[in-house]
């Protein structure tokens, strides 16, 4: 359904609704020049040069409507690859509204969420890659998630893929060559070769898929509850990696009642936080009980927990007891025991023998830095991809694992001597996945589902 009217010019209001100092309104067709022609009157824009600015009325019959500066785009250098001329208005909500509503009158069609980056990838401007990057740009919120978009939007996935898919070709080129040639038994390529050239395919796409992991958390965020027995200082810690005192802390066991969720920003990667109640058997106070009740969901819908200890409270049996307890239930857990500034130093050295265990004082400051690190290697891996592609949305990871598997089924193809013509089925059904990302293979469905996300305007 998305793709009826393509012809049609289309107008959006592309900043945010609502006043501001400025309003942008943007117009996308090849009527766009001869319908801003009627209210704009001063000079005919039709033969002014683009990409040029210019000042003057917006007039409807006898009202004048605002003053307004016009940005002229011709088709090959708009970003939709149509005429597109954008509207600065006057950022009343009277104004926009008008402005549209006259725009509509005189033949154009309000533009459905996204249908402007929609008409960029029809025209060939950008592929699919760069057309969901531009929705997770909108998207960011955080320096790293700005800047995957980024890379992506200048065509950093997309180079990775042409590489990807020029390499299969070339293979797929040969051996549909020695097929030609059939009957003289020729081997085009050497089939060592052939299996150096599929392993550095591999490498390349496994890179790709190890880098959703961290892709993944860029874009989404990790959830992490602090999760512990009543005064182990649940609360002190989540004050003191915010730098803030936002939770109460008492050494009333059962200070706090209802979840408190926060957001910290660890290089970039959005941590939301979330301090529980002290988990007990049942107490007589129903309200505690809910509070509890509620801890032990967010235990389990987390990505990890900080499991936190008092070790004035705790036995290294406790400890060991609750590690096997979270693995059983495949519940990620970072071990951290507090109160170090007053651990007596044989509990200290029983307990050190623990693996992975982090001492930490959150009243003091003591590790804290190191608690965040900690967090942040389990959130994203240690692996570095400063200048690589980073994999941030699930449609592409599907895509690629389903590479993968291509990828092997070659890859053993070539190791038991399959045929030609049959490797280049596998070929082919490998360069599908390959089209699938960058949109080369899609259908209405699909591209509907992509740009339904985005917003209007966009
Ligand atoms: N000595 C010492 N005391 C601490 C430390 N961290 C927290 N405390 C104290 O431990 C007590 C309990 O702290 P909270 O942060 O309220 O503990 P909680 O785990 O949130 O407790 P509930 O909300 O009842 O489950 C308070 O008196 C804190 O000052 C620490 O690193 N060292
Ligand atoms: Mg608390």
């Amino acid at each position: 359904m998305i793709l009826f009217n393509n012809n049609d010019t289309i107008v959006a209001l592309s900043s945010p609704k609502g006043i501001g100092a400025i309003s942008l309104i943007r117009v996308s067709g090849s009527k766009a020049y001869s319908i801003l022609n009627q209210i704009f009157l001063s000079k005919n824009l039709s033969i002014q040069k683009p990409n040029t600015l210019h000042v003057g009325f917006l007039q409807f019959q006898n009202e004048i409507i605002d003053e307004v500066v016009l940005c002229l785009y011709k088709n090959s250098k708009s970003f939709t690859g149509e005429d597109v001329i954008e509207i600065n208005c006057h950022g009343s909500i009277y104004i926009q509204n008008r402005i549209i509503e006259i725009l509509l009158l005189l033949g154009c069609r309000l533009a459905r969420p996204g249908e402007f980056t929609l008409r960029a990838f029809l025209n060939g401007k950008i592929d699919l890659t760069q057309a969901e990057a531009v929705a997770d740009l909108i998207d960011s919120n955080t320096e790293a998630s700005k800047n995957t978009a980024i890379r992506n939007i200048k065509g950093g996935f997309k180079s990775d893929l042409t590489s990807l898919r020029q390499r299969l070709l070339h293979i797929s080129a040969m051996i549909e060559l020695e097929l030609d040639f059939a009957t003289e038994d020729v081997e085009f390529i050497d089939r060592s070769n052939f299996l150096t050239l599929i392993d550095d395919l591999i490498i390349s796409n496994t890179n790709l898929l190890n880098s959703f992991k961290l892709g993944n958390v860029i874009k989404n965020g990790v959830q992490v509850a602090i999760i512990g027995k009543p005064n182990t200082g649940k609360s002190t810690l989540l004050n003191k990696l915010l730098n803030e005192n936002r939770a109460i802390v008492s050494d009333i066991a059962g200070t706090t009642r209802d979840t408190i969720e926060e957001v910290l920003n660890i290089n970039g990667v959005l941590f939301r936080l979330i301090d529980t109640a002290g988990i007990r058997d049942k107490s007589v106070d129903v309200i505690e009980n809910i509070g509890i009740d509620k801890s032990i969901e967010k235990m389990t819908t987390s990505d990890f927990i900080i499991s936190l200890f008092d070790f004035s409270n705790s036995t290294k049996e406790d400890i060991i007891n609750s590690i096997n307890y979270y693995s059983e239930l495949h519940i990620r857990t970072l071990l951290v025991v507090n109160k170090m500034d007053i651990i007596d130093t044989y509990l200290f050295e029983e307990l050190s023998s623990i693996p992975n265990i982090l001492f930490i004082s959150a009243k003091n400051n003591i590790n804290i830095d190191l608690l965040k690190e900690k967090l942040y290697t389990l959130a994203v891996g240690t692996d570095v991809y400063s200048e690589s592609t980073i994999i941030t949305n699930l449609r592409h990871y599907d895509a690629l694992k389903n590479l993968a598997i291509a990828l092997a089924e070659i890859k053993g193809g070539l190791i038991n001597s399959l045929s030609g013509d049959l490797l280049s089925l596998e070929i082919k059904q490998a360069l599908y996945y390959l089209g699938l990302i960058t949109g080369e293979i899609t259908n209405e469905e699909q591209l509907d589902l992509i740009f339904s996300k985005f917003c209007i305007g966009k």
